[in-house]
């Protein structure tokens, strides 16, 4: 169920990256019922040599009821490079956005700080229900926000990109993130399942794109392909980080 046996990297990881993993599994275990979740038997932990660094990577999933894919990756090159990286997939019968998050961590400081819940909807909208619990939450503010890539167009009007210059913005970001996740919960919890085809068909094609603009973040390929190699990479962006299923499977829901 869960590639935990290896050494926690979570213990040697920047204390923000620990803390919000920490929250993220609390999250999930106290408002989801999580089932477990088969990842590949070779992607669970995964170590490769980034020119002569150590990567370790690894990996936790679960699935539930509404979501196919619940995803926390922690990852670790040399000493000097921190990753968290956290994927909510729904289930395609299912008309919830994509939650994601992303820290990287420097040499002990976080140069990205990433965290949204992003729309799967043809017209880039997110379900009322979250735009009016989102609405309701205090925006806070950092002294330096970053700039979306291109690619970051799938990412919505609440999202937070910042490079984290204090501990009190540390713990302002881990306060939202673990705010938009409990609300993410509790609104996928009430939600109902989608049977027209029509929207099965365009909650599928939002998923893809979301994927596919994912994939398109070099920063991410060049450490994995430095570590591995290409061919390697793009099977881990495409079965780990960013797989997206094919549209029959919206039947094949539990
Ligand atoms: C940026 N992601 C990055 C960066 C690195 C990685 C090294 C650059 C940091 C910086 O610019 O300061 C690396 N991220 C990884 C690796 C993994 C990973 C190796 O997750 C996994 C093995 N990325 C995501 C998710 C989101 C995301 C879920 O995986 C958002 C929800 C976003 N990462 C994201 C964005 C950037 C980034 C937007 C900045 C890209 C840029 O500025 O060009």
């Amino acid at each position: 169920m869960v590639q935990l046996s290896q050494p926690p990297l979570a213990k040697k990881q920047h204390p923000t990256i620990a803390q919000l993993a920490t929250t993220i599994k609390n999250i999930w275990h106290k408002q989801l019922m999580v089932f477990p979740y088969e990842t590949p038997a070779d992607l669970g932990y995964v170590e490769g040599s980034l020119e002569g660094e150590q990567l370790v990577i690894q990996n936790l999933c679960y699935q539930t009821l509404q979501f196919r894919k619940l995803h926390l990756e922690l990852a670790r090159v040399g000493n000097n490079l921190d990753i968290l990286h956290c994927v909510m997939f729904p289930h395609l019968c299912f008309d919830l956005p994509i939650f994601g998050v992303d820290i990287v961590a420097a040499r002990g400081q976080i140069t990205a700080a990433i965290a949204d819940l992003s729309p799967v909807s043809s017209d880039g909208t997110l379900p009322a229900s979250y735009q009016h619990a989102l609405a309701r939450l205090p925006v806070p503010q950092f002294s330096s926000p970053r700039v979306l890539p291109e690619w970051g167009s799938i990412f919505s009007e609440h999202c937070l990109f910042v490079r984290i210059e204090s501990p009190e913005e540390a713990a302002s970001f881990l306060n939202q993130v673990a705010k938009y996740l409990s609300i993410h919960c509790q609104l996928a919890c009430e939600s109902t399942r989608v049977e027209d085809r029509a929207a099965l068909a365009s909650i599928w094609a939002g998923q893809k794109h979301y994927c596919q603009q994912q994939q398109k973040n070099d920063k991410t390929r060049r450490i994995l392909e430095r570590a591995f190699d290409k061919e390697w990479a793009q099977r881990y962006l495409e079965t780990m980080l960013f797989d997206c299923v094919s549209s029959d499977s919206n039947i094949l829901v539990p």
